[in-house]
């Protein structure tokens, strides 16, 4: 029996999804992420603390391409895998590795960045590069898709799995336009609206979000009104009903460059919201 450590949704997606089309028995053992170098079963296997790897007997790998490559070699012939004989195989190979070592890998850097690093940190020039590259090189699959209905040709393989995981991952990061309007007290209205990113890490059903954001505020009041830069972030959850609706819980801290008190220039609150969002599609 195979033994994945980690799951869904890192980069163990590849494995079990490439298990699943070969039809191979399997046991997932999650690890832990927060507490995964606490982990001696799981860090005896992979020292250097990143998922995926697979116990197989008393083989042991890491590196989630690689994993796809040897199921392919131990468990094929499979259509998933195409031999060196096959005319498709040279853009099989290459397109298998470049799904991590080129798509993929980049990614890490501006996951970091932008949701551990200090705020300082944040869109440091490496983050902001790494955006760059995988977008430059995401236009490699669109000529591999021009010439045929798979990245490798005219059959799906572990090529597809691999850069769909990499393009998945990219899915992570949406956009988020944030607009409403206040009533705020002593006779004054807040319009204001904020444009910025979302990172999503779906969990099963459910999917937190951080978000972050910059925006305006106009506010009105019966003497005058003011306009302010404004900068927004928090998180929420998405627990979905049905395909198109699902409930909405949220909090971010709104601040808006309004000078309210001799001492600050700034002016904050919070935002709850609870709600039903519909999804057009
Ligand atoms: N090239 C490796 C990358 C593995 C990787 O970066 N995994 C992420 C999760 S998807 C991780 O564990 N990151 C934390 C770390 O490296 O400490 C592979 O494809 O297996």
């Amino acid at each position: 029996m195979i033994t994945v450590f980690g799951a869904p949704p890192t980069r163990a997606l590849r494995v079990l999804w490439m298990l699943e089309e070969m039809n191979l028995p399997y046991e997932v053992r999650r690890v832990d992420f927060a507490k995964r170098f606490e982990d001696a079963e799981f860090m005896a296997i992979k020292p250097a603390g990143s998922v995926p790897a697979i116990r197989d007997g008393d083989a042991t790998l890491n590196e989630s391409c690689a994993i796809l490559e040897y199921l392919g070699a131990k468990y094929g012939p499979t259509p998933l895998a195409p031999p060196p004989s096959d005319p498709n195989y040279p853009a099989y190979i290459s397109m298998l590795h470049f799904g991590e070592a080129s798509l993929g890998a980049p990614l890490n850097i501006l996951v970091a960045s932008r949701f551990f690093a200090p705020e300082e940190h944040k869109k440091n020039w490496g983050a902001e590069f790494s955006i760059e590259l995988f977008v430059r090189r995401s236009a490699v699959l669109q000529e591999r898709l021009k010439k045929g209905p798979y990245i490798a040709g005219g059959a799906f393989t572990a090529a597809d799995i691999s850069c769909v995981y990499a393009i998945g991952l990219s899915k992570h990061f949406g956009f988020d336009n944030y607009m409403g309007i206040y009533s705020v007290g002593q006779g004054v209205t807040l319009l204001s609206d904020f444009v910025g990113g979302k990172f999503m890490l779906p969990r099963g059903k459910v999917t937190p979000y951080a978000l972050a954001g910059l925006g305006g505020g106009y506010f009105s009041a019966g003497t005058g009104a003011a306009t302010s830069f404004a900068t927004r972030y928090g998180g929420g959850m998405t627990i979905p009903i049905n395909d198109s609706v699902a409930w909405r819980v949220e909090y971010s801290r709104l601040n808006f460059h309004l000078q309210t008190s001799p001492n600050s220039a700034w002016t904050s609150g919070n935002n709850f919201a609870a709600g039903i969002v519909f999804k057009l599609n």
